[in-house]
């Protein structure tokens, strides 16, 4: 995608440059916040997993354990400069043939070394609540042993969180139901409620929790946290240290998903986005630099949750995405690219200009604005800023050229 030779990004940028000069917009100040862009990679996107579909269909290459996984992160990382950290799922990815009820964090703390010779970091940490076992629920389970089995799980997470990660514990749970009558909602929900408040109360205190919801999956009729309502409802109820995650693919149709975004970042609660997209179903496939994705980094941009100088106040931004049939390394550079893409598009937007317009009420004027910005080739920034840092422009060509896909998919037969 971003196949410019060297000297045409010259002369593309200097051009791009002078015409941002006249909207007040420093170009190099656009680069410097791409260039300080970070996000981090799922773990499960290099290895089997992928959906239940095709049976047994496992893309060549897939890493066949977490410490290829690794690798591959490292990979990933060396291409692009922007994924120093890699999202874990406790479950798939604890080291050594442990069983699930016998997984501790200290059987991450290899893990962590390993990650660490290879220039990486255990970034948020996922209890799994998804294996054997928890077909009819998990944290909302009407069955107080599985619930407790999660409980002490999650509470397994928040150690390898703290210790060996970033401090960050996404849950999603796949608590639902398949038809009306299967399940009493408001029991389900105060099952939810009493296992999370139990896990907050007994996580360290430097341990954030972000709430994922979905609308479907595996509930057909009703998931237990369908909504950024509920989810932002359940985390508010805990306290500070708890908020949301926003999984773009997890919306019905339509959803305005930046107003959702806006809405959390007025609020001033702890969130997170995990990137991907979906067409008809479900949320594994990569990031294209669409209007969506575009409008998002525009809120993420104006409220100043991403790119702050105090850590602090930013979010957490993670890639969820593990489609089954394309190679998941040219899909995760790919989705690299497109969140750079449209974060600097985001960044060149005439904010005064479209304040005005939004003041004086001139509602095309304004749309028209945003999509100034949308529809400028901001390829230019992109290819310097990676040029600067010594990073190839296209990293799916590098990948191409680079014969990694050759040798893992010898090696890992
Ligand atoms: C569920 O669909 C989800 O979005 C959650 O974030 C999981 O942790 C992840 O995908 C992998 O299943
Ligand atoms: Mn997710």
């Amino acid at each position: 995608m971003l196949n410019y030779l060297r000297d045409e990004v010259a002369e593309r940028y200097d051009i791009l440059g002078r015409d941002l000069a006249r909207k007040g917009i420093d170009i190099e100040e656009v680069k410097k916040k791409i260039s300080n862009f970070m996000v981090e990679v799922p773990s499960w996107v290099f290895g089997p997993f992928g959906g239940g579909r095709f049976s047994s269909y496992i893309p060549p290459g897939a890493a066949r354990n977490v410490f290829e996984k690794f690798d591959d992160a490292a990979l990933v990382h060396r291409l692009t400069g922007a994924t120093p950290k890699v999202s874990i799922h406790v479950g798939w990815d604890c080291p050594g043939n442990i069983p699930f009820e016998k997984i501790e964090a200290d059987h991450f703390r290899g893990l962590k070394d390993y990650a660490e010779n290879l220039g990486l970091g255990i970034g948020s940490v996922n209890p799994t609540y998804f294996l054997e076992g928890t077909h009819f629920g998990s944290l909302s389970a009407d069955d107080i042993n599985v619930r407790r089995k999660l409980i002490e799980h999650t509470l397994v997470a928040a150690e390898i969180a703290s210790k060996y990660g970033s401090g960050i514990l996404v849950l999603w749970l796949p608590d639902g139901s398949l038809y009306p009558g299967q399940v009493n909602f408001r029991l389900k929900e105060s099952n939810l409620r009493e296992s999370l408040r139990e896990i907050y109360d007994r996580t360290p205190s430097s341990v954030k929790i972000l709430i994922e919801y979905k609308l479907f999956e595996p509930g057909t009729y009703h998931t237990v946290i369908p909504d950024s309502f509920t989810a932002y409802d359940l985390a508010r109820n805990l306290g500070d240290r708890a908020g949301v995650i926003i999984d773009l693919g997890h919306h019905a149709f339509g959803v305005n998903v930046e107003h959702i975004a806006a809405r959390f970042i007025e609020s001033g609660i702890p969130a997170g986005i995990h990137f991907n997209s979906r067409y008809v179903a479900d949320d594994d496939q990569a990031v294209e630099p669409n209007m969506q994705i575009f409008l998002l980094f525009h809120e993420l941009a104006m409220g100043s949750v991403i790119g702050n100088q105090d850590s602090r106040k930013n979010w957490i931004y993670i890639i969820d995405q593990c489609s089954k049939l394309e190679n998941r390394i040219h899909a995760i550079l790919h989705t690299i690219d497109s969140l750079m893409i449209s974060y600097a598009k985001a960044l060149i937007v005439d904010e005064e200009k479209l304040r005005g317009y939004q003041i004086r009420n001139e509602i095309i004027l304004a749309n028209r604005t945003l999509l100034d910005a949308f529809l400028t080739d901001v390829r230019p920034i992109i290819c310097a800023a990676k040029l600067e840092k010594g990073l190839p422009p296209d990293p799916v060509s590098a990948y191409l050229e680079s014969g990694y896909q050759e040798k893992i998919e010898m090696e890992r037969l």
